[in-house]
């Protein structure tokens, strides 16, 4: 099969351990898994559903932290080696674009975008029922909330790691009040991070089982020469409940509203205690990944049901085969996504 390559930086300090002589499957977890296990603050019962990046000699990263109140919030913290965390005791203090503090009533599922020289944190939170909330940082000292892109009700909100044609380019998935069951993947524009238009549908449901309920955002997509790696979640709905499961598709490199290739079955789905048994049952969420271009080296990170970070090994070449092994498009995924 045709060769695929990562664009973009080299990261050999990232967490890696090699595939198992044994295993059968594209993506294999790794050993020590989960690498954030309960209680992990004082007033933090359970973290997961979050995001890392690199950052100076080390690693940064926002973490969904479900406090004793049961309301999620975002806290910051810090690695080494991207596996052993310290978390800043309290959680994110953010301010608006006067400088005076905003604190959202609550804050979940938090992904982590460079772009240029500027990272920026999106969110799901309340505006008269869940919408996007994003806020911006160049020194994780001072976060500014800018303002929220979408109209209620959306979740699972992703940036691009660059600009695509001149405009930032963002994945979101319109939703409900609550445990919506139904959902696609979106994807809008904007030249500023503040109007946000050219709306346009990229993937829906499908007829996979695994995710025939519905489907979101999951890491920021990975540039690739063959089109962006996006990985995302998918849903299905079992007598005993959603199931959330991880996918994998190629999107076009500058019309990202355009599937290329996409798998028919699911890279991850759970099956370990920690994916299986938690606060809610059977759910791998992935948030974000780190990857070096020069091995083709990818680390998922994902949620493990409501209660743990996990992570998750592969290469490029690894998904790129497998993808194409069970590539099937759904109806219009091919096309720009306008009506
Ligand atoms: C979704 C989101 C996720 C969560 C998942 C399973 O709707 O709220 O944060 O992991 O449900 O509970």
């Amino acid at each position: 099969m045709a060769d695929i390559r990562i664009i973009g930086e080299n990261l050999s300090n990232m967490p890696w351990q090699d595939k198992p002589a044994d295993c059968v499957t594209p993506v294999w977890r790794y050993s020590e898994n989960p690498v954030i296990g309960r209680n992990p603050l004082p007033n933090v019962a359970r973290i997961f559903n979050s995001a890392v990046l690199p950052y100076e000699d080390g690693f940064i990263g926002v973490f969904r932290g479900e406090q004793r109140d049961g309301i999620p919030h975002i806290y910051l913290g810090r690695s080494k080696d991207a596996v052993h965390w310290e978390f800043d005791p309290e959680k994110i203090p953010f301010t608006d674009k006067n400088g005076e503090p905003f604190m959202p009533k609550y804050a979940y599922d938090p992904r982590l975008v460079k772009v240029e020289d500027t990272y920026y944190i999106m969110w799901c939170q309340d505006m008269f029922g869940p919408t996007i909330g994003v806020a911006v940082t160049k020194d994780f000292r001072t976060f500014t909330r800018v303002e929220n892109p979408f109209l209620p009700y959306n979740r699972n909100a992703v940036l691009f790691p660059r600009k695509i044609n001149g405009n930032f380019v963002m994945l979101s998935r319109p939703c409900d009040n609550g445990h919506t069951a139904f959902g696609d993947i979106f994807i809008s524009e904007s030249k500023d991070m503040e109007f946000w238009g050219r709306h346009r549908h990229v993937m829906g449901r499908s007829e996979n089982w695994w995710e025939s309920l519905k489907i979101g955002g999951g890491a920021a997509p990975i540039e690739t020469d063959k089109g962006w790696l996006m990985l995302y979640h998918g849903v299905v709905n079992t007598c005993n409940g959603y199931v959330y499961s991880i996918g994998a598709a190629i999107l076009d490199i500058n019309e990202p509203s355009k599937v290329l290739h996409r798998c028919s079955n699911y890279i991850l789905a759970p099956e370990e205690w920690y994916e299986e048994r938690g606060f809610v049952p059977n759910v791998c969420f992935p948030c974000a990944t780190l990857h070096d271009a020069e091995t083709g080296r990818i680390a998922i990170y994902y949620g493990c049901a409501d209660s743990y970070v996990g992570i998750a090994f592969t290469t490029v070449q690894e998904l790129w085969d497998y993808i194409i092994k069970y590539d099937k498009l759904q109806k219009d995924d091919d096309k720009i996504g306008m009506r």
